[in-house]
């Protein structure tokens, strides 16, 4: 039996360490979730400037539609991927220094005006929702993942019944 063939990656998830990963699986987890092609890699705008330039300048016509950027500290890497492509940038601020991850969000929400970074929380839920965005980016022109993404807010909904029912209480 020949080998499945392997989709194009339309989402590619980008981080600053390998110390970043276990935060960035989660937005890996939500993808795959959705079954959308992804590709992950490592690259730092400070250490590997090079790496992170040819990342970016090449995502497009390797048939990339969003990025998703993940770093810590001084995090420029989300801003300088957003800088040398067209593309859609999300980014993700991570604790990772003593500063517990506000220097990362400011560092990659406060791009000057042009150059936007779609910027989520700090941590795993940031990570999980950059996923869901770039999915939603993506259902633009996917029915297919339009209805996914409906089908993932009405199990949201149903948790919350559920949990419901199990804490409610009163006195009356
Ligand atoms: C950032 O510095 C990385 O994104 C990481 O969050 C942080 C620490 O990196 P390591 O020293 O663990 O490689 O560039």
């Amino acid at each position: 039996m020949g080998e499945k063939k392997r989709k194009t990656p339309l989402v590619g998830i980008v981080m600053g360490s390998d110390s970043d990963l276990p935060v960035m699986e989660e937005a890996e987890k939500v993808l795959n979730q959705f079954h959308v092609p992804y590709e992950i890699t490592l690259s730092s705008a400070h250490r590997s400037p090079n790496r992170t330039q040819r990342y970016a300048k090449s995502a497009e016509e390797r048939g990339l539609e969003v990025i998703i950027v993940g770093a810590g500290a001084a995090a420029h890497l989300a801003g300088v991927i957003a800088s040398k492509t067209t593309l859609p940038v999300i980014g993700v601020p991570i604790d990772a220094s003593p500063l517990k991850g506000m220097d990362s969000l400011l560092s990659t929400v406060q791009m000057p005006g042009g150059i936007p970074v779609a910027t989520m929380a700090i941590g795993k839920a940031g990570a999980r929702n950059a996923a869901i965005l770039a999915i939603q980016i993506l259902a633009l022109k996917s029915p297919q993942l339009r209805v996914a993404l409906r089908e993932y807010k009405e199990q949201l909904e149903q948790a919350v019944e559920e949990k419901a029912k199990g804490i409610e209480r009163g006195s009356a």
